[in-house]
């Protein structure tokens, strides 16, 4: 009798402590919004309640300098991780807006919040309602805020927040993302090394001279239709699809494809089933390595996907040359010889854009972590220029170069979709090797019904430049594939 009210005192003083402990914090959270943390002020700080496996989380919002939101959130179970989500395309909203689509390669955000990391993302520095597209780029604050400050302005108002919610530094930081999140993680070890331990860069647009001088170069194949561009697609799979030893629809060994569009010449009419001259033309620049008239080598051939976003060159190019580079909207005498050393001095001299080899190899060299994944599928950036700028990197890296783990994910498209297997957790892949020292090699990644969240298949995910070949047995089991060299590996 008396143990059993002792117990009961002991536990209900336990719950009135966690109670407590509870409402504590929740005042802890709501106080971030008295006073500013890292230069930016506080807009709104307030505890979300757990939800299913989601624990409780502290949510502030923040603003700074011209026009960056910042949006943080503070789990109840934090692990002394710290996440920085980067942005997408002309950015202008945060990652956690609602229209910010999931990227393949990182675990939905409630499973992060679960697995102990505080998030943070921002807007890239602008405003999209105020400034859509590319508009934002005539303004030179905003400008440079989306080539690279608002990464610093989010993680030094994301560590304060955190110092000041928890009474203690994030012990590991990381920063993952995809496409222009993908330059993110790049300029995030460039410019702060001192901020991160491990990036994660994905079908990341990191050569922003090259592929901006790309898309203005490639705009002529916005008149290719649909069709055309479905035809092209679907010979290069007929013909290089068994090259990885099966036929699945999805070019695993892509570096063996050696698919020539001149076989689809026009015989009579032209129609959507072939391509007359001038098409091929266009398909054989768009595939070869984009040169100046000296022979400089600026930008990578392009995969098979290419040319299946071709519409978007029209915004994309002039958006970061017309608005971003030469700040004249309606600038239209495109000349790539003449316009190329306007572009290296503007993207890369002012502002900075791409983070620089020396800053990246010194990066690696101290010991500090990044993954690089890009799909051989992918319909805006190239993978070929993708390898050979991780080459430049790795090389001027030395020893270094053990720090950096490169993946070309077969049949993906930009950040994720195409018939390849596109979700893989390198979020975890990352944190396994800042925080326990496993270097991550063969990875698993799948293929999920987006609408059920069922797996419909499994491949391994291969270090470069290896890819999947099939051996023997369920070929939707990626036990079945072995990580093979190609007979002639990409390196450049
Ligand atoms: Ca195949």
């Amino acid at each position: 009798m008396k143990i059993a009210k002792i117990v009961i005192i002991v536990v209900a003083a336990f719950f009135i402590f966690m109670a407590y402990r509870g409402w504590a914090q929740a005042d802890i959270c709501t106080d971030l919004a008295l006073q500013p943390y890292g230069g930016a002020t506080i807009t709104s700080a307030a505890m979300v309640p757990p939800n299913g496996g989601t624990p409780a989380y502290c949510r502030v919002t923040a603003t700074a300098g011209e026009q960056t939101d910042i949006e943080v959130r503070l789990p109840d179970n934090w692990k002394k991780r710290f996440l920085h989500l980067g942005g997408g395309g002309f950015d202008g909203i945060t990652p956690f807006d609602p229209t910010f689509p999931p990227l393949p390669v990182e675990p939905p955000y409630d499973n992060l919040l679960q697995q102990g990391y505080a998030l943070a993302g921002s807007n890239g520095g602008h405003r999209a309602t105020q400034y859509p597209g590319p508009t934002f780029a005539l303004g030179y604050t905003l400008a440079q805020d989306y080539a690279y400050t608002a990464i610093g302005t989010t993680v030094r108002v994301a560590k304060a927040l955190i110092g000041a919610y928890y009474g203690e530094r994030p012990k590991y930081s990381y920063f993952v993302g995809c496409s222009n999140g993908g330059r993110g993680a790049f300029n995030a070890a460039a410019k702060y090394p001192n901020w991160y331990d491990g990036v994660v860069a994905a079908s990341p647009s990191r050569n922003m001279p090259g592929l901006s001088a790309a898309w203005m170069q490639f705009m002529p194949a916005m008149a290719l239709t649909p069709g055309k561009v479905a035809t092209l697609y679907n010979a290069t799979v007929a013909e290089c699809d068994a090259l990885d030893g099966l036929k699945d629809g999805i070019i695993s060994n892509w570096a063996a494809c050696t698919f020539d569009p001149a076989s689809l010449l026009c015989k009579g009419t032209s129609n959507d089933s072939c391509l007359t001259e001038q098409e091929i033309a266009i398909v054989k620049m768009i595939q070869s390595n984009l040169t100046l008239s000296d022979g400089r080598l600026i930008y990578s051939r392009t995969g098979v996907g290419q040319l299946n976003w071709a519409y978007a060159y029209g915004i994309l190019g002039p958006g970061f040359v017309d608005w971003l580079t030469l700040r004249n909207p309606s600038y239209s005498s495109w000349n790539l010889n003449q316009e190329f050393p306007t572009i290296v001095e503007v993207l890369e001299g002012a502002y900075a854009c791409s983070g620089e080899t020396d800053a990246l190899a010194k990066y690696l060299n101290s010991g500090k972590k990044m993954i690089v994944w890009h799909g051989s599928d992918d319909t805006l950036l190239s993978h070929y220029d993708t390898i050979r700028t991780f080459y430049d990197v790795v090389r001027a890296a030395g020893p270094g170069r053990e720090n950096a783990q490169l993946y070309v994910a077969g049949g993906v498209s930009h950040c994720g979709g195409g018939p390849g297997a596109d979700t893989v957790d390198l979020v975890s892949a990352i944190t396994d090797w800042v925080e326990q020292g496993q270097v991550p090699g063969r990875l698993l990644a799948s293929k999920v019904n987006p609408q059920t969240g069922e797996v419909l298949f499994t491949r391994p995910l291969c270090e470069y430049p290896k890819f999947p070949y099939y051996i023997r047995g369920n070929p939707n089991d990626a036990v079945s594939f072995r990580c093979k060299n190609p007979e002639i590996p990409i390196f450049y």
